[in-house]
C-alpha cells in the first residue's frame, strides 16, 4: 500500500514525510525537487498483547509506504504542470493507492506564504485543479485516439472501445466542470476499465492541514469549515502541526507523553493520519499469531477468507480447507486459543466467510 504525499510548495509535506517515517529529510527547501520514499508501520496494539500470549520471535506490523513528492509547477496555457514532473516522480504518483495532501494553515511571518496571504480553501482547490488537469489531459487524449483508429479492429474491440469512449466522455465532462473523478459514480465494469489510466483525481484522498503550533485549540474549527464546503466522495479532512508533531517524534516516549499533556493533545497525530489513510483505502486487519510471529495483514473490508489465505501465500488460497478463527477480544479475554477452543469461540469458517477487522485467523490447507 502506498500513499504519496502531495501539496503546492512550501505547504510542509516533507516535514509530514519526517515525522511519518521518523525521517531526516531536507526541509524548506523551497520548492524542493526531490523525492522521499519512507515505509512506515501502521501502529496496533493488538499485536502487543498477543505478544504477551504467544511469545514469538518477532512481531510484524501492516505498512505503508509513503511518497514525498515536490509540488507540480503550475499548469499554463498549453502546458499541464503535473505531466511536467519528472517522469520517475509521475509514475510513483500513478501508482500510489490514495493522496495525503498536505495544505499549508500556519503563519508564519519568516516564510510568508508565495500568494501573499494564508488561505487553506484556495490551495486545495489549487492542487485539487492541476490533478483534475492532467486527468482530463489523458482524458482527451485518448479520446482523440479511440475516436480514430478505435474504428477499426474485430466487433468485439470496436464494442469495447466504443464503451471506454463512452465512459471517457462522461468523466472529460465531469472534469471540465471541476468535479474530480472519485465524485463521478461508476458501475464496477466502467470502473474496472478505466483502472489502467490511474487518474489522480479518482485517488481517494485524506487532506492534512498543517496548523501553525498556536493554533491547534482553534483546528477542529477550520477542520469543520473546510469540510463544508469540500463535499467530495472518499476525502478525508484532518489537522494537525507538522511542526509539533516532528518535535514530538524525536523525544523519549515518555518525554513527549509530558510534552503532549502541556499542550493538551489527546494521541498523536501522526498515529491518526496513520489509522485514517487505513480507513480511507478501505482496510481492516486480520492478524495470525504463533510462537513465530504475531502478524497484521492488512485486507480490503469485506474481503472473504480464502482472501485472506491468499494475502499470506497464494497456496494457501489453492489448497485452502478452513479457517480457524477468533475475534481478538475473544482471545484476550480468555488467554489461549485452547481456551478459546474450550469456550466454543474458535469458530471454523469456510472459504466465503466475510473477515473482520481482529480477527485471529489460522489458515488450514492441503499441499
Ligand atoms: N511555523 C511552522 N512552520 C512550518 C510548519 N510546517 C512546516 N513549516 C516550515 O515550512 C517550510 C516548508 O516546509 P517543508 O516541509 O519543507 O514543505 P514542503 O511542502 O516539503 O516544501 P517543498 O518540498 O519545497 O515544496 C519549512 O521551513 C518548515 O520548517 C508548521 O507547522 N509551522
Ligand atoms: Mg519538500
Amino acid at each position: 500500500m502506498q500513499i504519496a504525499i502531495v501539496g503546492l510548495t512550501g505547504s510542509g509535506k516533507t516535514t509530514v514525510f519526517n515525522t511519518l517515517t521518523r525521517g531526516h529529510a531536507e526541509t524548506g527547501g523551497y520548492g524542493g525537487v526531490t523525492m522521499n520514499v519512507g515505509v512506515v508501520k501502521v501502529p496496533d496494539e493488538r499485536l502487543d498483547r498477543l505478544a504477551e500470549i504467544f511469545k514469538p520471535k518477532k512481531i510484524v506490523h501492516a505498512d505503508v509506504t509513503y511518497v514525498d513528492l515536490p509540488a507540480p509547477p503550475p499548469s499554463t496555457e498549453g502546458h499541464v504542470g503535473t505531466e511536467e514532473l519528472p517522469a520517475e516522480h509521475l509514475a510513483r504518483l500513478r501508482d500510489s493507492d490514495a493522496l495525503l495532501h498536505v495544505v499549508r494553515a500556519f503563519d508564519d511571518p519568516s516564510h510568508p506564504h508565495a500568494e501573499g496571504s494564508v488561505d487553506p480553501a484556495r490551495d486545495l482547490e489549487r492542487l485539487d485543479l492541476e490533478f483534475i488537469l492532467a486527468d482530463l489531459s489523458m482524458a482527451d487524449r485518448r479520446i482523440e485516439r479511440l475516436s480514430t483508429s478505435g474504428r477499426h479492429g474485430t466487433q468485439a474491440e470496436r464494442e469495447s472501445n466504443e464503451r471506454e469512449e463512452r465512459i471517457l466522455r462522461r468523466l472529460k465532462e465531469a472534469l471540465e466542470a471541476g468535479s474530480p473523478i472519485r465524485d463521478v459514480e461508476l458501475e464496477p465494469e466502467d470502473e474496472k476499465q478505466i483502472r489502467g489510466f490511474r487518474f489522480l483525481s479518482q485517488k481517494p484522498v485524506l487532506v492534512l492541514l498543517n496548523v501553525g503550533e498556536n493554533d491547534l485549540p482553534a483546528a477542529p474549527a477550520l477542520v469543520s469549515n473546510i469540510a463544508g464546503s469540500y463535499r467530495h466522495d472518499k476525502a478525508l479532512i484532518d489537522a494537525l502541526s507538522a511542526r509539533i508533531e516532528m518535535e514530538l517524534g524525536e523525544l523519549e516516549p515518555d518525554e513527549a507523553a509530558v510534552f503532549m499533556e502541556e499542550l493538551g493533545i489527546a494521541e498523536s497525530g501522526l498515529d491518526r493520519v496513520i489509522g485514517l489513510s487505513y480507513r480511507l483505502l478501505g482496510l481492516v486487519s486480520f492478524l495470525t499469531a504463533g510462537p513465530d510471529e504475531v502478524r497484521a495483514w492488512p485486507i480490503v473490508d469485506g474481503s472473504s477468507a480464502v482472501d485472506a489465505a491468499g494475502v499470506i501465500h497464494t497456496d494457501l488460497a489453492r489448497g485452502f480447507i478452513r479457517a480457524e478463527t477468533v475475534a481478538y477480544e475473544d482471545l484476550l479475554e480468555l488467554g489461549s486459543m485452547a481456551e478459546a477452543k474450550k469456550a466454543g469461540r474458535l469458530r471454523s469458517e469456510g472459504k466465503t466467510y466475510r473477515v473482520r477487522d481482529g480477527d485471529v485467523i489460522e489458515i488450514l490447507f492441503s499441499k
